[in-house]
């Protein structure tokens, strides 16, 4: 599906208004400056990256009302929906070109942007959500407000409608879209999987068959002759803790390092990948001090980024 010569376009959303958490705003500008770019393209790739997407103009016309961008219980929906509508244009912009977008967040809100631009360029493209949680909660479900954990229903149109999401079609049917690494569902998140008949490996899964067995049973389930686009959305907090501490929303016992680049490794492998997100890095987390966990989270992102884009092993 990509053009010649094969280019990544690196599409850093500093952004953190689908959550409450100050810090995952700096995530993109880490991974950056860690050397993605130069990691990328010593794989081959050529990279275009003009800077991070500072969103001002938006902050700026919405800065007056900003205390008031509430609906109901969802909290930022103004914000929101106008960065993710400037995002989903930047990266089908880049898709439809041929290129493969790589958004760097920023909180998962922000995939309602990158699919919706991903699924423009690619209508029949399928989707891969690693995440420790669904992020499919609707309007009426969210207990928490933020929109990073409604994401995908937002995508699938179901749910209560908001009048400034206008612009977001729903792109996403729910047999094209398949979870890995979930352990952190809510119950009302519970009945919307099982209600939309929404494939999910939890947990429980990848330890039962194996982190190969699942991939092989997730790529079956969404695209089973392997000749659809794929597009591969990642939440780092998928990982163990252990593996990636600095993210707004950990849950224990999540994906082992090797489990999480195999993934990406797989999906490479398949030669459909047309739209990558890493998401959720917080280098404010766990706390200021800890410098260790920021270097090794922010090293993950590079490193699932590289094995999502042709690094291997030997
Ligand atoms: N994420 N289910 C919780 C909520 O607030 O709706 C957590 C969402 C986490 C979202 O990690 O991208
Ligand atoms: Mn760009
Ligand atoms: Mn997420
Ligand atoms: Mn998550």
């Amino acid at each position: 599906f990509l053009s010649e010569p094969k280019t990544v376009s690196i599409v850093g959303c500093p952004f953190r208004g689908g959550q409450a958490r100050a810090g995952v705003d700096e995530g993109p500008i880490y991974l950056v400056k860690a050397g993605l770019v130069e990691q990328i393209e010593e794989l081959g790739w050529k990279v275009k990256f003009d800077g991070h997407h500072l969103f001002e103009d938006i902050e700026q016309e919405l800065a007056p009302t900003r205390n008031e961008d509430v609906l109901g219980k969802v909290k930022n929906p103004k914000l929101v929906s106008r960065v993710c509508e400037a995002v989903a244009k930047t990266v089908g912009d880049h898709a439809r070109k041929g290129e493969l977008p790589l958004t760097l967040g920023g909180d998962h809100s922000l995939a309602m942007g990158t699919v919706s631009g991903v699924f423009s360029a690619y209508p029949d493209a399928c989707l891969i959500w690693c995440d420790a949680h669904a992020d499919i909660n609707t309007v009426e479900s969210t207990g928490s407000g933020n929109l990073h954990g409604m994401p995908v229903s937002f995508l699938l149109g179901i749910g209560q409608k908001l009048p400034m999401f206008e612009w977001l079609k729903p792109v996403l049917k729910p047999e094209k879209i398949v979870y890995i690494g979930l352990r952190d569902v809510d119950k009302a998140e519970k009945k919307i999987l099982k209600d939309n008949g929404i494939k999910a490996f939890s947990m429980h899964e990848v330890d039962k068959y194996g982190i190969g067995k699942v991939v092989e049973m997730a790529l079956d389930h969404v695209n089973p002759k392997r000749t659809l686009p794929i597009h591969l959305s990642f939440d780092v907090d998928a990982l163990d803790p252990s593996v990636a501490p600095s993210t707004g929303t950990p849950v224990r016992g999540g994906l082992s390092f090797r489990e999480g680049h195999y993934i990406c490794e797989a999906i490479c492998e398949t030669g459909l990948l047309v739209g990558l997100d890493i998401m959720e890095v917080n280098p404010a987390l766990p706390n200021m001090d800890d410098k260790m966990s920021v270097r090794q989270t922010v090293a993950i992102g590079c490193s699932l980024t590289r094995a999502s884009l042709g690094e291997t092993l030997l």
